[in-house]
């Protein structure tokens, strides 16, 4: 399948046209590198992947300028755990602790680890992040009023401009290089999870100062006249306005960029939209045909429009290879009553896949995935299985940088299938959600037992506890409906016996 389809809209190109001239070559020598990240947007939410009742017209474009991946995964179906694959290159389900993180959180990732920053670093990139960070700060006790360390710039990042955990998660304030943006020294700030802080509105007590409702969590802290999970005190001047966090922070990668386009940069670019809570900026509002999470998508789609536009002014467009991708399923109620579901209209966020966020289905990690370099990527559809856990190891063989042992144990190089220049990527996957899976080849296999997740799904996503081992073609069944472990029991052994060696190895990276 792979072979045949690669590429396909450039089929008519021989396999030899995309290898580049000696004089693109040069060129192409130390791209900047932009990876951005989408939060939430599933496999169907985008025009590039047959999307219709939202448009998105910068995606489309930047489809069409590169290379459009249908078997790209993140590492997990929440979003700690992917960011934490995709910088440090090792699958989460080696990493104690790396669930989804509340807002006061220790920094999950050591410092001094490789990371994709540290490495592109150490090769002379500046680097930069902007965006949802959600991977921890500080030691375990932050102190929001003072200096916020450790941080991005210990592993590796010369600038951040956070969100510090998620927007439904306190503290709801911006931290820029260690420090919360525009905070009053005279209205300090206390975060909390657990208890409430005593003479705090909270959204359960105070239902009437919510402009929607809860459905599940998200009752206590209320900022914006919208209930947050964990409790907040003070620093009212920093507090963020969600209708306009996308320009806040699609403004400080702008502005980074055009900061750093006479050398090398590296900026992971870490959009909010499509999570909860839904608050596009009014110019988007009602601008899709699915509601309010559509709506946000264009606002998602808006940001990218934003970063392309600067890649031209600043005549950058050419050398800059441009990843973007999302950390996680689509979910449509995710703990607010915002009319999500009510919406939808037709519209299939996860579009022929089964499951979604939270889900060990192929929702749950099968993420949209576009890359474009125009030195150097020709246009089509590659076929090829590549996860953001490769990014290390491709983007370290991309800029020459030296990438020891222990860095990135998951991460392979599939940069030449990043390009477009070859059909091969991995050969095999581990897929995780509350369990894990291998996706090998054509053939997904899913452990028996359990996966009782909480979320509710509109597409089958739902697997009970004590389900049976599951094994799926996904050649022939994209969608998951036709279990044949009972037919195939010998590549159900196969593939449970690869899956159990991969998690008991402790790296996949040879
Ligand atoms: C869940 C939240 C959900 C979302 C998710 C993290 C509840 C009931 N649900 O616990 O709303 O915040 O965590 O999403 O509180 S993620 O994309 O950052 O992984
Ligand atoms: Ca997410």
């Amino acid at each position: 399948m792979l072979r045949r389809n690669f590429l396909r809209s450039a089929a008519s190109l021989s396999a030899c046209s995309f290898l580049p001239s000696i004089a693109a070559r040069a060129q192409s020598d130390r791209p900047n590198i932009i990876v951005i990240l989408a939060d939430d947007i599933g496999y169907g939410d985008t025009g590039p992947y047959g999307a219709t009742r939202v448009r998105t017209p910068n995606l489309d474009r930047l489809a069409a300028q590169g290379v459009r991946f249908t078997n790209a995964y993140c590492s997990s179906a929440t979003c700690t755990p992917t960011r934490y694959s995709l910088l440090t290159g090792e699958y989460a389900f080696r990493k104690p602790g790396s669930g989804v993180l509340p807002g006061n959180a220790p920094m999950l990732i050591e410092p001094g680890r490789h990371t994709i920053a540290s490495v592109l670093k150490q090769a002379g990139y500046a680097t930069g992040v902007v965006g949802k960070w959600h991977l921890g700060l500080g030691n375990g006790n932050v102190d929001w009023n003072g200096d916020i360390r450790p941080g991005p710039g210990e592993i590796g990042f010369d600038y951040h401009f956070l969100i510090p955990a998620t927007g439904d998660r306190t503290p709801c304030v911006y931290v820029e290089n260690g420090r919360v943006v525009g905070l009053d020294p005279k209205d300090p700030i206390t975060v909390q999870y657990g208890k409430p802080i005593p003479g705090e509105p909270t959204g359960s007590g105070n239902p009437g100062l919510l402009r929607w409702h809860p459905s599940h969590g998200h009752d206590m802290a209320v900022v914006n006249g919208i209930s947050r999970i964990g409790h907040m005190k003070g620093g009212h001047a920093a507090r963020w306005v969600d209708e306009g966090m996308a320009d806040a922070i699609t403004r400080k990668a702008t502005d980074y960029i055009g900061r750093q386009k006479d050398n090398p940069f590296f900026l992971y670019f870490s959009t909010h939209d499509i999570h909860v809570p839904r608050v596009p900026h009014p110019r988007f509002q009602g601008k899709s045909e699915c509601g309010i999470r559509c709506d946000a998508t264009v606002q998602f789609d808006w940001c990218v429009g934003r970063i392309m536009e600067t890649l031209e002014r600043n005549d950058l467009t050419r050398n800059t290879l441009i990843v973007v991708t999302s950390d996680n399923g689509p979910v449509i109620d995710d703990g607010y009553e915002d009319g999500a579901f009510e919406d939808l209209n037709g519209h299939t966020p996860a579009g022929p896949l089964r499951g979604g966020k939270y889900s060990i289905y192929e929702g749950g990690t099968r993420m949209p995935f576009l890359v474009r370099w125009p030195a150097r990527v020709r246009s089509g559809v590659s076929d090829a299985l590549v996860s953001q856990v490769d990014l290390l190891a491709s983007f370290a063989a991309l800029t020459g940088a030296p990438l020891p042992r222990e860095a990135g144990p998951d991460s392979l190089n599939v940069l030449p299938a990043l390009l477009g220049e070859s059909i091969e990527g991995r050969s095999h996957i581990i897929q995780h959600a509350r369990i894990l899976a291998i996706r090998s080849g054509r053939w997904k296999y899913i452990p028996g037992g359990g996966e009782a997740s909480g979320a509710l799904f509109w597409n089958g996503g739902n697997r009970p506890a004590n389900s049976p081992e599951e094994l799926y073609d996904l050649e022939r069944d994209t969608g998951e409906r036709n279990n044949i472990a009972r037919q195939y029991p010998e590549i159900a052994k196969r593939l449970a016996a690869e899956l159990e060696r991969v998690r008991t190895a402790g790296r996949s990276r040879p």
